[in-house]
């Protein structure tokens, strides 16, 4: 690291002696990328600042929440206003309901609705429902989406045609992942197979109706009404794990943008406002089947932290706005054209592939197309290292692995985008001498 970084530095050191991996969440330590991260003073609008005072343009966004842009005034007021009158009181407050309500308004397979605390959470949860509601144990879910740190979600591929889970990470017992069945996203084919296989077994199918965790990728063309009919046609329930891309890709989310029902949704990030915030929704019937009301057990100290509730009121305020989602696109149209060309110019067309679904995108250093996870993993790693730290020089802050979006937010003007592709033109060279050497 430079010595532009040298408080971030000594501030990692330190925070290595207390901290595991000097991190709360692995992905922050750079590991997949070198050097000791950045450490952030502050940041407004599509502005971040680090401790040695460098300015970024962030397109990190917190991983999604920050639509608007960092430290809005609307939503840096309701914060105030809410913990004026307290944190957390362990009791129902009115503005649990009012935002419960503005999502049920926004997504209509949602009926009902249960805060959490994260996204974790909020799938452990849906999946504990879904078995719950259908009495059914097998969970599918796709290679390469991530659905937060659950034991029966992280899971790779065993052995055997039947794909069956077995745990990605120590500490996870196999009964644990016993029930996870894993299929490749966008291979209908092969989750028939295994609906041939394990169909009246199956509690129900989760999957990221665009995948963020593989870098960004779409659904194919009838991907997602084709899950839907394998659902309807044994009896599951399709999970839309919307935790990234509810309220990012279009104010109803994915199912708006695919118009595919879900019928449990995750929601993460973006609702939270940036605080704390995880819920699950879908309609009264599978809903009711928690507790207080039915017998599936759910529950947590700061679920619908009224604080944390005013944040993402706030926020889903400013969303409904006429042409907010209309303008967000044009600029990340702009941003990818952009960047799409820096790579032309360092000679990389036909070597990079841009995935983009409204304001999220990846840049993959792969033959396109990039439409799975093996496709994404083909994503050369030291280019990409390479890329991640000219950017960064070039003051744009992207996330530290290749298999993150890019998030752009309300904040982010013209002259963000230009400087984004002003730092790639020497970023994509850099990546090119690694990709040629
Ligand atoms: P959290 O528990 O991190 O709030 O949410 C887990 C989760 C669930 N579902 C989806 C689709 C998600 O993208 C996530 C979390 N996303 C990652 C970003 N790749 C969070 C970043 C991190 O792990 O630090």
């Amino acid at each position: 690291m430079s010595d532009r970084h040298e408080n971030s530095r000594r501030a990692f050191e330190r925070a290595e002696r207390v901290l595991v991996g000097g991190v709360n969440s692995p992905v922050r330590a750079f590991g997949a990328v070198g050097g000791s991260p950045v450490f952030i003073a502050s940041a407004a609008g599509a502005h971040i600042t680090d401790i040695d005072g460098n300015e970024y343009v962030d397109y990190v966004g917190s991983y999604g929440p920050a639509i608007l842009g960092h430290a809005q005034p609307e939503v840096i007021a309701a914060i105030a206003e809410a913990i004026e009158r307290g944190t957390s009181y362990g009791a129902p407050t009115e503005v649990e309901t009012l935002l419960a309500g503005a999502i049920v308004e926004a997504i209509p397979s949602i009926e009902k609705i249960r805060f959490v605390s994260s996204g974790t959470e909020a799938v452990m949860s849906a999946v504990r429902l879904a078995r719950g509601v259908t009495g059914r144990e097998k969970i599918v879910k796709c290679v390469g989406c991530y659905h937060g740190h659950a034991d029966a979600l992280l899971v790779s591929a065993g052995s055997g045609a039947t794909t069956l889970g077995v745990p990605s990470s120590p500490g996870i017992p196999a009964g644990a992942t016993a029930d996870t069945l894993l299929v490749n996203f966008n291979d209908l084919p092969g989750a028939r197979e295994t609906f041939d296989a394990f169909g009246d077994r199956i509690a129900g199918v989760l999957v990221e109706p665009v995948a963020g965790n593989m870098g960004v990728i779409a659904p194919a063309d009838g991907y997602l009404p084709g899950l839907r009919k394998l659902c309807d046609d044994c009896g599951a329930l399709l999970i839309f794990d919307e935790v990234m891309t509810g309220f990012r890709v279009s104010f109803g989310g994915a199912q708006e943008l695919y118009d595919v029902r879900a019928d449990i949704t995750t929601l993460g990030k973006i609702i939270g406002g940036g605080m704390p915030v995880g819920a699950f929704g879908g309609p009264g019937e599978i809903m009711d089947h928690l507790a207080p009301k039915g017998p599936v057990y759910q529950a947590g100290t700061l679920s619908g932290n009224p604080v944390a509730m005013a944040a993402g009121l706030a926020t889903l305020r400013r969303l409904r706005e006429k042409d907010f989602y209309e303008t967000i696109e044009k600029k990340s149209a702009t941003l990818a054209f952009g960047l799409e060309e820096a790579a032309g110019a360092a000679g990389l067309s036909g070597r990079v592939c841009f995935n983009r679904v409204g304001s999220m995108l990846s840049c993959f250093f792969a033959s396109p197309p990039v439409t799975d996870y093996a496709s994404a993993t083909a994503c050369d790693p030291e280019a990409f290292k390479a890329y991640f730290h000219a950017m960064l020089a070039g003051g744009v802050f992207i996330a530290p692995s290749r298999f993150e979006a890019m998030f752009l937010s309300a904040a982010h003007d013209h002259a963000d985008i230009d400087r984004a592709i002003a730092a790639a033109k020497k970023a994509f060279l850099a990546a090119a001498e690694v990709m040629n050497a």
